[in-house]
């Protein structure tokens, strides 16, 4: 994976991908660059599993993102030929159909405000792991516009369609406390641990198995859209690729020569 991004800061360590959003004169605001950067390391994370178990994502300075570069609409407005819109999405939707179908575990770590599409980024992580003076606000409607980048699905799967509402109904901040106690983050620490809480869980996520990682991913997200027969099913047959990985075996003899399992990810 190369690492001379223009709008992204990345280092691999341990087996952990770290992505940095670099743009922090405008709050890491996404521009066409970063989007099809960010779009460009995660289409590329099924490709780099012997490098990369676990990916953090992250924003530079004081912001998790800012979502959309608004002077990126502001000039588009002056263009003869007017953008469409939803054309322009799909730049983010790869980022986001790339987020979910990598097996390696994938942790949003909030630094900041996340607006926008930014906020929704940090949804279609998997997991979310929030500064206390991190500040989360569906900003859309204070533009006129509909949540997107994946917000109306992580949204709604995640607090309800009662919280969902009201957050992209009244666009209004809510704090890294709040944001854990509704379930749109997982945990909310003092800014301070923001970053060995993060390193702690990505260290053992890259130790584990990584490929049954991925089937949890990919069963987990999909019993969301199913019935349960439909599911059942997804189970059994995630669960025989799971019981053929080495690392199942791994686990099973470990467990019974009571010692630590040393997975490969395989
Ligand atoms: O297809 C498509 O692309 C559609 C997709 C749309 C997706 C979207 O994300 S729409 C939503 C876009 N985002 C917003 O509407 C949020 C706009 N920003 C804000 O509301 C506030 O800046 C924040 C709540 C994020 C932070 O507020 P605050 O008071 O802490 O900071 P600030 O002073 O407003 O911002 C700091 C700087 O970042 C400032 O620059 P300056 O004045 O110091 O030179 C500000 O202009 C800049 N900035 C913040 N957000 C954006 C931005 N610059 C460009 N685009 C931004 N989104």
């Amino acid at each position: 994976m190369r690492t001379d991004f223009q709008t992204l800061r990345t280092t691999i360590a341990d087996r952990v991908l770290t992505v940095t959003m670099h743009r922090p004169e405008v709050y890491n605001a996404l521009n066409e660059t970063m989007i099809d950067e960010l779009g460009e390391v995660f289409t590329g994370l099924p490709n780099a599993l012997d490098q990369i178990r676990c990916v953090v994502l992250t924003g530079a300075g004081r912001a998790f993102g800012s979502g959309q570069d608004l002077r990126v609409f502001a000039a588009a407005y002056e263009q003869a030929e007017p953008i469409v819109i939803s054309e322009h999405l799909t730049r983010y939707h790869r980022i986001v159909q790339a987020m979910r179908a990598a097996p390696q575990p994938i942790i949003a770590a909030i630094n900041g405000v996340a607006a926008g599409a930014s906020a929704n980024l940090a949804l279609a992580c998997d997991l979310r792991i929030a500064a206390e003076d991190a500040r989360f606000v569906e900003a859309f409607a204070r533009i006129a516009l509909v949540p997107d980048a994946g917000g109306p699905y992580f949204l709604t799967r995640l607090v309800g369609i009662g919280k969902a509402l009201e957050l992209a109904l009244l666009a209004e901040e809510i704090s890294g406390r709040e944001a854990e106690r509704i379930g749109l983050v997982n945990r909310c620490v003092a800014a301070e641990a923001l970053a060995s809480t993060v390193r702690e869980l990505a260290t053992r996520f890259a130790n584990g198995p990584t490929t049954t990682y991925g089937l949890i991913k990919d069963l987990l997200y999909r019993s969301t859209e199913v019935d349960l027969a439909t599911s059942l099913q997804l189970e059994g047959a995630a669960q025989d690729r799971a019981f053929a990985t080495r690392d199942h075996r791994e686990g099973v003899q470990a467990f019974l020569a009571k010692r630590p399992p040393q997975f490969t990810g395989e």
